[in-house]
């Protein structure tokens, strides 16, 4: 069953090597795509979007959005200009400049006005902060209606965040913690929740051994955009460093179509907006309830990306 996805993302490495296996998979299809300069630049996020759906999409007729959201806690600038690097890659542009064209409007009312015209309901898959979901909720709450479900990266409910910044109390997942706020908004609204958070990501690192992988397929074009990427990023090697890099987007979207490659539960939870552990999710009894994925076929993950990454040239 074909099902109607719009993709909201922040621009990262793992965010556009998302992007790239969304456009290959049979059952997707793509209404729209926002880019948030959260965990990068929106600039370079958007114009990479830009090229890798004239590069890598098939014929596939989009716009970009560029969101205007801007978060409470700003990333780390060494993590954000990764998105100039995969903007850059020769293989986006050999071609001269992007011809899917950028959204007229800004990226929550592109994601408000496309799902609300859409015929069938629209899955949100979102792989970076949820500012622009919670905005488009606050100008028309009746979108929720039409929301088939939240896809989220974001979020731990083992209370081992992966923020090492002042004034918060290591709690919080990123992508929750750039706009708490935002969580809330989300989770006190009656919109379905799949959301994947740090418990599941960590049992898929990047390993010397996962880029070797794709080194050796690097004939395919798809695996050598994913390859290049994550040389941009530092791998798990003697021991987890703040840098280390999860294929936590990866995780997402490919789960989010092949459910069978991880286990999930209903957790009850609510979200922290204020104080020190602002952007906490956490379980709770009588919360609102999340389906969580909390386990992961390792290999069956790595083999999926290698087929969808095979389908690309
Ligand atoms: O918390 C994970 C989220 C994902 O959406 N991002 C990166 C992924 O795109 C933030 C992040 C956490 N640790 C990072 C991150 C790191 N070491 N480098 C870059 N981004
Ligand atoms: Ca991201």
């Amino acid at each position: 069953m074909v099902q109607n996805v719009y993709f909201s993302h922040d621009g990262a490495v793992d965010d556009l090597v998302s992007l790239f296996l969304l456009l290959q998979m049979d059952n997707v299809k793509l209404i729209g795509v926002g880019a948030i300069g959260a965990d990068s630049y929106t600039e370079p996020a958007v114009s990479a979007s830009q090229k890798i759906i004239d590069r890598f999409g098939h014929g596939a007729k989009l716009e970009v959005a560029q969101s205007d959201a801007r978060g409470v806690h700003t990333f780390p600038t060494e993590w954000r200009m990764d998105s100039f690097r995969v903007d850059a890659f020769p293989v986006l542009n050999e071609f001269g400049a992007p011809k899917t064209p950028v959204a007229k409007e800004p990226a929550w009312k592109d994601m408000l006005d496309k799902v609300m015209a859409s015929d069938e309901k629209v899955t949100i898959l979102m792989t970076g902060p949820l500012t622009d979901l919670a905005t488009a909720l606050k100008a028309e709450p009746k979108i929720a209606d039409k929301i088939e479900k939240l896809v989220w990266m974001g979020g731990t409910f083992d209370n081992r965040g992966n923020v090492a910044e002042p004034e918060q109390d290591g709690t919080m997942e990123w992508n929750a913690f750039w706009d708490p706020a935002a969580v809330k908004t989300v989770w006190d609204s009656p919109i379905a929740i799949n959301m994947v958070g740090l418990e599941s990501t960590r049992q898929v690192p990047l390993t010397v051994d996962v880029r070797n992988r794709w080194a050796k397929q690097r004939k395919y074009a798809g695996l050598d955009l994913i390859g290049n990427g994550y040389a941009l990023v530092p791998p798990l090697a003697h021991f987890e460093t703040n840098s280390t890099y999860y294929l936590w987007d990866v995780l997402t979207t490919v789960q989010s179509q092949y459910p069978e490659i991880v286990k999930t539960k209903t957790v009850n939870s609510d979200v922290i907006a204020d104080g020190p552990a602002q952007g906490r999710t956490y379980e709770k009894a009588d919360g609102r309830p999340v389906e969580m994925v909390y386990e992961v076929d390792h290999d069956a993950f790595f083999d999926k990306i290698d087929e969808l990454a095979r389908k690309a040239d």
